[in-house]
């Protein structure tokens, strides 16, 4: 008997099926950001350094520096990873090959078109964020909140290009596009108006969003703090959940690295479940703050996994990822990070829920807490390592030879 065959077994005694799983968890995409390829710099190639109170941190070699490395590592990366992919872009990774590099309020479908190509040739998704920082027009930390009408229609006018360059990819590659708003508006100490610059957000999305549009999902994304925005967040949580709930078919994005340190989205999904037909997610790892470390297979990640599997949302939860690390090899950062979330979701798709469940409804809290605790310790890994051979990439630690081979051929002469 092999040992997935003795692992199979094992499951099958606690009703789980094992082939069920890896052939479910073999259909569900996981969107992952292009920008842990190059610290969320960008294509534009205008210097501007990274703002909006978020961090890259390390100065690890091998960075891509344009779309020809950024696409390399990206597919590097996806070659060890299993399971269905999207690729997850940001407006500042236009590419202006062959046309006039234009302003951030005027990007069009034609400046994507060689990543729809890309995207097309390897069978990915794609989803969009307009991007909100990095850019001199964010005046005072200020973007669509701004009370500056010149800096405010500036980026309501790069919304709308989003949008339509979301439809664009849609169109394209006939899969929905998730268009996500994130800002980074806020104020460093406290404000004498904290209703002032919500009524202004409020009012921007509202034009950005009038535009009909298939195939486009928007939604909006809060947080609590940025860096040198420790006081007030204009797009805090209670704002955005408020304006998804009262715009049908905008969306509350849950960022795992945008809550109080004791506050972890995985609570927050059935939550939205009940009032949503769509939930998107980055799953990040925030360390003391919104660090957004490589995401590891860990508790709140399970956690999360779970509430989706669970809950049968596996085609409502929108898994998306977000994280950046500079200080280790970004290609293997992008493996981690994304296995990690594959094991988070093959380890919830074994387990008995039907049986767990009951077991809560009896009030069988004590054999409840004893099942969960044995199912830890059930031959996971051969499980695993199944899924990874059926889907043709290495598993254990030979995928890290494949990077190693990469840094010192590739990524090493890079200078
Ligand atoms: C920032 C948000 C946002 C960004 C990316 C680059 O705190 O999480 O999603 O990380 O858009
Ligand atoms: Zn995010």
């Amino acid at each position: 008997m092999t040992r997935y065959e003795s692992a199979r077994e094992q499951y099958a005694a606690w009703g789980v099926d094992t082939e069920k799983a890896i052939e479910t968890l073999r259909q569900v995409p996981i969107s992952i950001h292009c920008w842990q390829g190059d610290d969320v710099r960008g294509l534009e190639g205008g210097g501007a350094a990274l703002s909006g109170g978020i961090q890259t941190t390390g100065d690890y070699p091998g960075r891509a520096r344009n779309f020809e490395e950024l696409t390399a590592d990206f597919l590097k990366a996806a070659s060890l990873i299993p399971g269905k992919k999207r690729i997850s872009l940001h407006a500042s990774y236009a590419v202006f090959d062959g046309c006039a590099p234009v302003d951030r309020d005027a990007l069009e479908p034609k400046h994507f078109e060689k990543w729809a190509a890309f995207a097309k040739e390897n069978g990915l998704g794609v989803d969009f964020n307009p991007t909100f920082f990095s850019h001199p027009m964010v005046k005072d930390n200020l973007t669509l909140s701004s009370p500056d009408e010149e800096v405010r229609r500036f980026w309501v006018r790069h919304g709308i290009q989003c949008r339509r360059i979301s439809a664009y990819f849609a169109k394209e590659l006939g899969s929905p596009v998730l268009c996500n708003v994130w800002i980074p508006d806020g104020f460093k100490d406290i404000p004498a108006d904290r209703l002032g610059p919500r009524q202004r957000l409020k009012k921007s999305l509202d034009e950005i969003f009038s535009e009909k549009l298939d195939g486009v999902i928007d939604c909006v994304e809060s947080k609590v703090f940025g860096i040198g925005l420790e006081s007030y967040t204009v797009g805090s949580a209670e704002f955005y959940l408020s304006y998804a709930a009262a715009h049908p078919g905008v969306y509350d994005l849950l960022d795992s690295g945008h809550y109080h340190p004791t506050e972890f989205i995985s609570d927050k999904i059935p939550s939205l479940l009940a009032f949503f037909d769509k939930v998107p997610l980055h799953v990040s790892r925030p360390v003391r703050w919104d660090s957004d470390h490589v995401v590891l297979y860990q508790e709140e990640i399970q956690e999360i996994a779970k509430e989706i599997v669970r809950n049968d949302a596996l085609d409502r939860v929108l898994i998306g990822l977000d994280f950046f690390d500079a200080s280790i090899n970004r290609v293997a950062a992008w493996v981690i990070g994304t296995r990690s979330m594959e094991k988070a979701l093959l380890y919830a798709l074994l387990q008995p829920y039907g049986a767990m469940k009951k077991m809560q409804d009896e009030n069988r809290f004590t054999e409840l807490l004893m099942t969960q605790e044995e199912l830890k310790t059930l031959p996971f890994g051969d499980i695993w390592e199944r899924y990874c051979e059926t889907q043709g990439v290495p598993g254990g630690r030979e995928w890290f030879a494949a990077v190693e081979e990469y840094e010192r051929d590739v990524l090493s002469k890079r200078q």
